[in-house]
């Protein structure tokens, strides 16, 4: 609906387009956003915070500004609430490390079996370290979460809730707020990856009322290497920051240090302004065309893709028939996924193979590997047509070498 906004999406390969279906990976970026960092580097730059001069007060303020911008575009309570982080990884790892400091050995953490790695090493590392129990909801046959387990697995032990919105795998969307309410009525707080729904859906924090939720940047339209971990203010707060450095202190001694508010407790070191400028010409970006209206288009897409993909000969498609975001991996007959998404490639066709760093999903289906294609609010029904025609091409090419 908007490749015109897309510089990358205008350039053709011969005489065709790039049929980009990868954004689960990260998405295309909108010329707003190239040109508001291109404007922060040659207007702006300065470093955040620190000095008196008039670039730096121009920089801050715009960094604050983003701040602002991701705090209305997720419903936060207040801008105090979103730290910038490198993304979705690094918001994760932060609550991991912070959290589990607070807990004791015989302690649980309840992740589920289709989380990311980025939701799932940080806390096999810190469970080691603290001698804490991690739990798994499992997941169906149609990869959707097995909630009756919730009342087996989520008992006094455990301590912390740490889910994924939507899954990138199977593109299953989660029930967050039946989760957060469950969780809640025992007193345990939860941690939402949103990498694979903010700017997909609108998302409102406070109405899901999670305690954490994460997210990157450059799965909606931003720039990579900024992200955001909101918290809620009293858990902010109260929490240990992980990592030292300059802009988390008040006051430094020799031996010892205070620790400055959040979010700044969060943010050691120079941040990723432009990134953060960037990511705040993305919301903006988002918000302009309204995320209803995407929310909608991709709903039509998934529908549209649900329906045609099932039209393919020998397709196994992964995840849910209802209820689920752009995000599809399959299978084609006994071709590898790799030759799948190689072969796709020659037409013009972007999708991703492999365990889209999933492991224990992937193993739990019993296959090597899966081929993803994944929506975005540039892709066209068209690009579903294009990608089921080089399927049943690959099909064919496979079974009989043409
Ligand atoms: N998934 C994919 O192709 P980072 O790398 O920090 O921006 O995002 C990590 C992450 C966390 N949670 C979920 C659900 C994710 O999908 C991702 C990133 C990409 O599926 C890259 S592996």
């Amino acid at each position: 609906m908007r490749i015109e906004d897309f510089p990358i999406l205008r350039k053709t390969k011969g005489r065709e387009r790039l049929v980009y279906l990868d954004s689960a990976a990260t998405t295309q970026k909108p010329e707003s956003v190239i040109s508001a960092l291109r404007e922060y580097y040659e207007n702006e730059n300065a470093n955040v915070h620190r000095a008196q001069h008039a670039l730096a007060e121009r920089a801050t303020l715009a960094y604050e500004e983003a701040r602002k911008r991701v705090s209305s575009f997720i419903g936060a309570g207040s801008a105090e609430e979103i730290v910038f982080t490198h993304g979705a990884t690094e918001a994760v790892n932060i609550v991991a490390k912070s959290f589990c400091e607070t807990l004791s050995p015989g302690d649980a953490v309840l992740l589920t079996e289709m989380e990311h790695h980025s939701n799932l090493v940080p806390w096999q590392m810190e469970a080691a370290k603290k001698k804490i129990e991690l739990r798994f909801l499992p997941f169906n046959k149609n990869g959707e979460l097995d909630y009756f387990a919730l009342e087996r697995l989520l008992d006094e032990k455990v301590k912390l809730v740490s889910v994924t919105h939507v899954s990138n795998v199977f593109g299953t969307k989660n029930d967050i707020p039946g989760i957060v309410e469950f969780a809640h009525s025992k007193g345990v707080p939860v941690l939402v990856d949103g990498a694979q729904a903010a700017g997909h859906m609108a998302v409102d924090v406070t109405a899901l009322d999670c305690d954490f939720y994460a997210f990157s940047g450059h799965k909606m339209c931003g720039p990579t290497g900024i992200g955001v971990l909101y918290g809620k203010i009293e858990y902010l707060r109260s929490l240990e920051p992980v990592m030292g450095g300059g802009e988390m202190i008040t006051s430094v001694w020799l031996d010892r240090a205070e620790w400055n508010e959040p979010p700044y407790k969060f943010e050691a070191g120079t941040p990723h302004i432009a990134g953060a400028v960037g990511l705040g010409a993305a919301v903006s970006y988002l918000e302009s065309i309204g995320m209803d209206v995407i929310e909608k288009h991709e709903r039509e897409l998934t529908a549209y893709a649900l329906e045609r993909l099932s039209s393919v000969a020998d397709l196994e498609l992964y995840g849910p028939r209802e209820e689920r975001a752009g995000v599809f991996a399959f299978n084609l007959a006994d071709i590898h996924a790799h030759d799948v998404a190689q072969f796709l490639d020659s037409r013009g066709v972007g999708i991703r193979a492999g365990h889209h760093c999933a492991h224990p999903l992937t193993r739990k289906l019993g296959v090597p590997a899966t081929a993803r294609a994944s929506l975005y609010l540039y892709n066209e029904m068209k690009d579903i047509d294009i990608l089921v025609e080089s399927l049943i091409q690959c099909g064919e090419f496979f079974k009989h070498g043409v």
